[in-house]
């Protein structure tokens, strides 16, 4: 009896386990159904890293308001204090030309990270980093701002994330100014006042969304269904109904430029 209650046990214990992997595998699928379907679609990935309490989540929430979203409970949160942000959230940002991308913020970086949390913390930053363009925020009115930097680069270079193009972010710049170096691989602004946000967002727009390409298609009435496509994916410069079909004119993806190419004129 005593040996049947623990083949018993055993079971019940092997159950348990199969029941989370199967939960842990669907959240993978999850993940990549949801990684492949952004890929399909082409919405670029923005993703905010830094230093802690840079500022990263305060631009974000300034961001989502620029994009016209003031519900404040769509916004993340932040605080001055370690780590305010814990874990990676997305946002959608819709523009005004329809145009659209995803912002991730993530948790902050610091010099020295405790080893057991060093796994964990990477765990998170990766999805993240899965991104088509970086803003690297800086707190540019802290007196180791340099050091945060390299902190930051360093990381990044860990986690195998170098590569990906980069625009790097001075914030707080509300509190004292700083030499500004005017490239495009760089940002000054300040995400308590919103000095300079609009230009951050012109930035990011010129980088995520460079491989656009001005179409001008002729698309027959008989695929109406690609017609609507153009109008609700762009903003369309300029339409005419014609007799051999419906003309648009539009800034599309390159993707999209090559998909519909037989209807280019
Ligand atoms: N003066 C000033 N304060 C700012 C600015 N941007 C952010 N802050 C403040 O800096 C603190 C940290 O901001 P967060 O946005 O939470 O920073 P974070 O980078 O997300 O920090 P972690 O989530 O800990 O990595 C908050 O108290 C903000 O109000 C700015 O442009 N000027
Ligand atoms: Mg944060």
């Amino acid at each position: 009896p005593g040996e049947q209650k623990l083949e018993i046990d055993r079971r019940r214990i092997q159950e348990r386990i199969d029941e989370i992997r199967k939960q842990i595998g669907e959240a993978d699928k999850n993940r990549i159904v949801q990684r492949q379907l952004r890929k399909k679609n082409e919405i670029p990935v923005v993703s905010l890293v830094g230093y802690t309490n840079a500022g990263k989540s305060s631009i974000m929430n300034c961001l989502i308001r620029l994009s016209g979203d003031q519900d404040e409970e769509r916004h993340v949160f932040e605080k001055d204090m370690l780590f305010a942000t814990l874990d990676t959230y997305n946002r959608r940002i819709l523009l005004e030309d329809k145009k659209m991308f995803i912002l991730t913020d993530t948790v902050g970086f610091v010099s020295k990270l405790p080893h057991s949390l060093v796994s964990a913390f990477k765990a998170t930053l990766e999805e993240a980093l899965n991104a088509d363009l970086l803003l690297h925020v800086v707190d540019a009115s802290n007196a180791h701002y340099k050091m945060q930097m390299e902190v930051t680069m360093r990381v990044l270079k860990e986690l195998g994330a170098d590569a990906i193009p980069m625009v790097t972010v001075y914030n707080k710049i509300d509190k004292g100014s700083l030499v500004n170096d005017g490239t495009s691989e760089s940002a000054y602004i300040s995400a308590k006042t919103g000095e300079n946000v609009e230009l951050l967002l012109e930035q990011i727009k010129s980088k995520i969304f460079k491989d656009h390409l001005l179409g001008k298609f002729l698309v027959p009435y008989s695929e109406g269904r690609v017609a609507s496509y153009l109008c609700e994916t762009y903003k369309v410069e300029e339409m005419d109904y014609l007799e051999e079909g419906t003309m648009i004119v539009a800034e599309v993806s390159i993707a999209d430029y090559n998909r519909y190419s037989a209807f280019l004129v």
